[in-house]
């Protein structure tokens, strides 16, 4: 099939996601091509099948902000006209659904019976934090019901869509997914020396954009406690607003020679590699992308039970969670994983375990196809 895909480049999840999944449906013999305002970083190198249309939006004195919205519906339509496109797949609704549906509409002005089908697939903040805005909620709410198919990464989010956005219609749930021979744990032990004097420092790892939702602030209360009772270091992986809120409670609780900020990378495996624990505190997080990032690569996670993370790993299997206001408990887990090596291992390996059984591309790639098979009537 012909398959386009909206996304942002960013290195969020969403992004990633949508990109490990056009590479992945290119690799099974679909035309797909990705519309997003600049080459998504996951794209790499030039694969067959694969292919990246830029989205520009031209400023204008009189507009305030560039409208995005009007740029990249434009550039749907003429994609779609020119590949005959027989699926949209919008991730993040934002204005990514909202846009599809405008370029529905245009396309089937011209010809009714040639217009894509529209996906939409919510990944998160486009409900729990944007979607749900009063500024924006009515039309993200409108996009949603009038997209042909809708799949949401979690039991969890597509609960808080009906609750948040009164939405009715149904919604599939289609978790995220990783390549498990890409996410594996690697020899990484002169790079570990970086960031850990000796084998009794046990290196702690959060990977996030370092936004709000992230509680930045959690993560450097749950290390200092950890680091009181453990020798250890902390790894900030990515990049964002709250990078600023390390710094200074850096100084505040005196770790600052402690932790070490990388900004972000576009490869994680290494650095997960060279980790004994992730954390994971947020407030909000439908799926946690980085969790399970985490889990592929046998680093044991301990997370806030927000959100979807209870759909990722199993609480005192494949991971521990707690309340997002339990600091202790989360420092609990984590000195308890840190010093029992025995404990250490068997949740890690069944964190691996259950990111390639559960969460591998093999398992929820066809789902996406059937969802497109369905929708275009094939
Ligand atoms: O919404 C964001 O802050 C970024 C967004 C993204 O693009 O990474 O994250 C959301 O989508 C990810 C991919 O589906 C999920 O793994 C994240 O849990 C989700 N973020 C939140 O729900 C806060």
């Amino acid at each position: 099939m012909n398959i386009g895909i909206i996304c942002y480049a960013s290195v969020g999840g969403s992004g990633v996601v949508a990109t490990e999944l056009g590479k992945a449906l290119a690799g099974r013999g679909h035309q797909v091509h990705v519309i997003s305002t600049e080459m998504p970083f996951r794209m790499g190198e030039f694969q067959a099948g694969l292919s990246f249309h830029q989205v520009l939006t031209p400023s204008y004195p009189l507009f305030r902000e560039p409208q995005y919205l009007l740029s990249l519906a434009n550039k749907v339509v003429q994609v779609a006209r020119e590949f005959k496109l027989d699926v949209i797949h919008a991730h993040y609704a934002v204005p990514h659904a909202t846009a599809a549906l405008l370029a529905r509409q245009v396309l089937a002005s011209t010809c009714a019976t040639l217009a894509p089908r529209l996906v939409a697939t919510l990944h998160g903040t486009d409900i729990t934090l944007v979607g749900n805005d009063p500024s924006y909620s009515e039309i993200v709410a409108y996009s949603i019901e009038q997209s042909d198919v809708v799949t949401a990464v979690s039991e969890s989010l597509r609960a808080s869509t009906r609750t948040e956005l009164g939405v009715t219609r149904p919604i599939e749930v289609i978790p995220n997914f990783l390549d498990c021979d890409v996410h594996r744990r690697l020899d990484m032990r002169e790079l570990r020396r970086r960031f850990c004097p000796d084998d009794d420092t046990k290196l702690v790892i959060h990977v996030s954009n370092f936004r709000p939702v992230k509680r930045i602030d959690a993560v450097m209360e749950v290390f200092n406690r950890i680091r009181q009772r453990v020798p250890a270091r902390l790894l900030l992986v990515g990049d964002g607003p709250e990078l600023t809120t390390v710094y200074r409670m850096g100084r505040e609780l005196g770790i600052t020679d402690l932790v070490t900020a990388v900004g972000p990378q576009e490869e994680v495996a290494p650095l997960f590699s060279v980790a004994d624990l992730f954390l994971l505190p947020s407030a909000h997080e439908s799926f946690g992308m980085a969790a399970l990032e985490a889990m592929a690569c046998e680093v044991p996670v301990v997370a806030s039970n927000a959100g979807g993370l209870p759909e990722v790993m199993e609480d005192g299997v494949s991971g521990f969670l707690h309340d997002p206001d339990n600091l202790d408990g989360m420092a609990d887990s984590a000195v308890r994983l840190l010093t029992d090596p025995e404990l250490h291992t068997r949740i890690a390996r069944a964190a691996r375990t259950r990111a390639c059984d559960k969460f591998s591309a093999d398992r929820i790639v066809p789902l996406y196809e059937a969802c497109y098979a369905r929708v275009a009537g094939r």
